[in-house]
């Protein structure tokens, strides 16, 4: 089973390590992470939100069921869904990956939400969120922090 997968995993991450500069993987679930970032967190506030792209590389679908950090002791799987015209964010308790599929946690979507910063988040730093499946799998993925946007334009 291993020896199946593991060639494929090997190219995806020689793929990837070319792309981006950060890859995680688990061997035993066949999860691949990238594009893994976390916002700054607004001044003020102790809530930030964090975002990646999960490959499953696997045969299995795979379950993403939680995640867990020591900058908090409070970080949700969330989604932004339109409704009637209005973005509205809901918790989710899991989020599906299909077997060879791949999911996209981004702005106006699938999204981890952090309550609760024991510190604020900064530009540059780093922070570790480990993401649990629902195969008892988990994976370590370092989340660099990305600053706000600043808005250049206002629109009344
Ligand atoms: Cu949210």
């Amino acid at each position: 089973m291993r020896n199946v997968f593991a060639p494929v995993l090997t190219l995806v991450l020689l793929i990837c390590s070319v792309l981006v500069n950060s890859v995680f993987a688990n061997e035993s679930n066949g999860m691949v992470v990238e594009n893994s970032y976390a916002r700054e967190s607004i001044p003020g506030t102790t809530i930030s939100s964090a975002y990646m792209t999960l490959n499953n590389v696997s045969k299995n679908n795979l379950r993403l069921i939680g995640a867990s950090s020591s900058v908090s002791d409070r970080v949700e799987i969330h989604e932004h869904t339109m409704e009637n015209g209005l973005m509205k964010m809901r918790q989710r308790e899991y989020v599906e990956i299909l077997a060879k599929d791949s999911t996209v946690f981004q702005p106006s979507g699938f999204h981890l939400m952090i309550f609760d910063l024991k510190q604020p988040l900064k530009a540059k730093e780093n922070i570790k969120i480990t993401l649990h499946f629902d195969d008892e799998s988990s994976i370590d993925v370092n989340y660099l922090i990305k600053g706000l946007k600043q808005k250049k334009h206002h629109h009344h």
